[in-house]
């Protein structure tokens, strides 16, 4: 017992003051409190357990493994209902889960997305993206989920897209977890082609593809896990992200827009799904491909010609798409194989009972619909995430469960907490899903709200609101590098509205912002997102008041690939 209080004590001393500010003594208190917690139960039922620090715990405390995909649009998956996508052993898991049928992204665009995971905060309330002018601080990782749960004894990992690291700690992240085969920015499908930052990390793996070697990684991970410890593993694969379908061929001038067959390399001749999987069964891709762009949302709010249609391929004439298309689910089948593979891995080494599985994805991508491409916007085809939980621990027939209850992204991390019997930061957003995955279903949160404020290539401002029925966007311009003031949007009439009612019509196509019969609705709507609104640039207020911001130098991020 003594052994453990003074542990307790450590721990308590080697939180950082300066890291955890006004709220520290809080969080301190906490961790005594757990820390003498699981005393009292190791004192009374397992005196021969006790171990040498306090951050070591009894093994009831879950594993957690956390897998975030990268653009990966929801109902991509078999068992969520795909037409033709193969991913049998995500199926399997998924009917043993719960699944969330109406999950968003934190906000639809990558770097904010992941900062939010990482931290429970609302883009807004973070401060940290593409186009805004702050990095994430080292007292802001203290809060994160990884920060937290090492503190808690979790032994961490951390493997693939880190995502947020052009914007901090510059070299740094790798030892923020125990176990770390990661890089950030966009690295390639082949990354032994190339010897970029982002490439070389992986070029000590025996794989040569960037998912298998996603794989190899994961399982050198739980080989180094210490027994007796739970641990805590991120996995951020980056397909199907377009720098990865994209960089599969490389062999011809205009690569980047997938103008040519994948399997024209040489180096996918003959792999399972690399090859021709997907390219003789009749794939056919959204009718609206390659028609004008701006009839849902116009031109004066959003031009696509100012950057947004010339990444990867979103230009989306009928010929690249086809082929973005194969590449796109091909990559998500590689994905579900090294997943199969880290469930048989898990089993084999006796964890898969005491493991807790989280899937979701950054956000999701538009691939011809409304005559669009990409990410970005609030529509459900960007925001949108496949989302489920897997808990062995839970009784059989709790799992297989879907749920329409409102989810974002940034409850994982509440969630996440709540798994390990870490509390959560008293800032934190969001909410934990665990009573919705153990079968309390009910005081769940009727209404979510959304945002976006990535404003590179033309992109507006966007919040909004998601009920059962309805989802109100309203946009305003946007400014790069913005501050503060700038998403700061009271007293000001929106420059763009639309209104869907997902009822008559789920793939948003029917914009009745402007009909007439629709005003009372339209107006709660609007009341409700402008009451939001001044909420959460008054969180950000107080948030900044404990963790100061750190201005990001300039010139601002590698030209964002995103
Ligand atoms: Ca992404």
């Amino acid at each position: 017992m003594k052994t453990l209080h003074s542990a307790a004590r450590r721990l308590e001393q080697s939180a950082p003051d300066r890291a955890l500010g006004a709220l520290g003594p809080i969080i301190r208190r906490a961790t005594i409190g757990r820390a003498a917690a699981w005393l009292r139960v190791l004192g009374a039922f397992a005196p021969g357990l006790l171990l040498s620090t306090a951050s070591a715990a009894p093994g009831a405390r879950p594993n957690i493994i956390f897998l975030l995909t990268d653009d990966q649009r929801d109902n991509s998956l078999g068992a969520m209902g795909h037409p033709f996508v193969k991913t049998p052993h995500l199926d399997a898991l998924v009917r043993d889960s719960v699944r969330f049928r109406n999950a968003y992204a934190p906000t639809p665009v990558c770097s904010p997305s992941r900062v939010s995971y990482f931290t429970g905060l609302t883009e807004r309330v973070h401060g940290v993206g593409f186009s805004s002018s702050y990095e994430l601080t080292e007292a802001q990782w203290e809060r994160t989920y990884p920060a937290l749960l090492r503190r808690a004894g979790y032994y961490t990992g951390f493997v693939g897209k880190f995502g947020v690291e052009y914007y901090t700690f510059r070299g740094g992240a790798a030892a923020k977890f125990d176990y770390w085969w990661g890089h950030d920015g966009w690295t390639r499908f082949l990354p032994k082609d190339t010897a970029g930052p982002s490439t070389k990390p992986y070029h000590r793996a025996k794989a040569d593809l960037i998912t298998p070697i996603m794989g190899e990684a994961m399982s050198e991970f739980l080989d180094r896990a210490p027994a007796g410890r739970p641990f805590c593993l991120s996995v951020s694969f980056n397909v199907p992200h377009g720098s990865q379908t994209s960089s599969m061929h490389t062999g011809y001038a205009e690569w980047k827009d997938m103008t040519r067959p994948a399997n024209e390399n040489p180096a996918l001749k003959g792999t399972p799904f690399y090859d021709t999987l997907y390219r003789d069964i009749g794939l056919r891709i959204p009718e609206e491909t390659g028609t004008a762009p701006d009839r849902l949302i116009p031109r004066f709010i959003l031009d696509q010609d100012k950057g947004r249609n010339t990444t990867y391929g979103y230009n989306y004439d009928r010929a690249t798409n086809r082929e973005h298309h194969i590449r796109y689910y091909q990559t998500i089948t590689g994905l579900d194989h090294v997943i199969g593979g880290l469930l048989a891995d898990l089993k084999r080494r006796g964890l898969d009972q005491n493991t807790v599985i989280l899937f979701g994805s950054d956000h999701g991508l538009i691939m011809g619909e409304y005559g669009m491409g990409g990410k970005e916007l609030l529509l459900d085809l960007s925001a949108k995430i496949p989302s489920f939980i897997h808990d062995p621990r839970t009784p059989r027939d709790q799992r297989g469960r879907t749920l329409d209850h409102l989810v974002s992204g940034i409850d994982y991390t509440r969630t996440m907490l709540d798994y390990a019997g870490v509390s959560a930061p008293a800032e934190m957003e969001g909410r934990s899903l665990r009573p919705l995955v153990e079968g309390n279903t009910t005081g769940w949160r009727d209404e979510l709200h959304l945002e976006s404020l990535f404003s590179l290539r033309d992109n507006p401002f966007q919040e909004g609101i998601r009920t059962a029925r309805w989802k109100y966007i309203r946009m305003y311009d946007g400014v790069n590098q913005f501050l503060e003031k700038h998403v700061d949007f009271r007293g000001r009439a929106p420059e763009f509205e639309l209104l869907f009612d997902l009822a008559a019509d789920p793939g948003e196509h029917t914009n009745l912002a402007a009909d007439p019969a629709h005003a009372a609705v339209l107006a709660e709507l609007r009341a409700k997102v402008a009451a939001e609104s001044v909420a959460r640039n008054e969180r950000r207020t107080a948030y900044v008041r404990t963790f100061p911001p750190a201005p990001r130098p300039k010139p601002a991020a590698p030209k964002a690939a995103k």
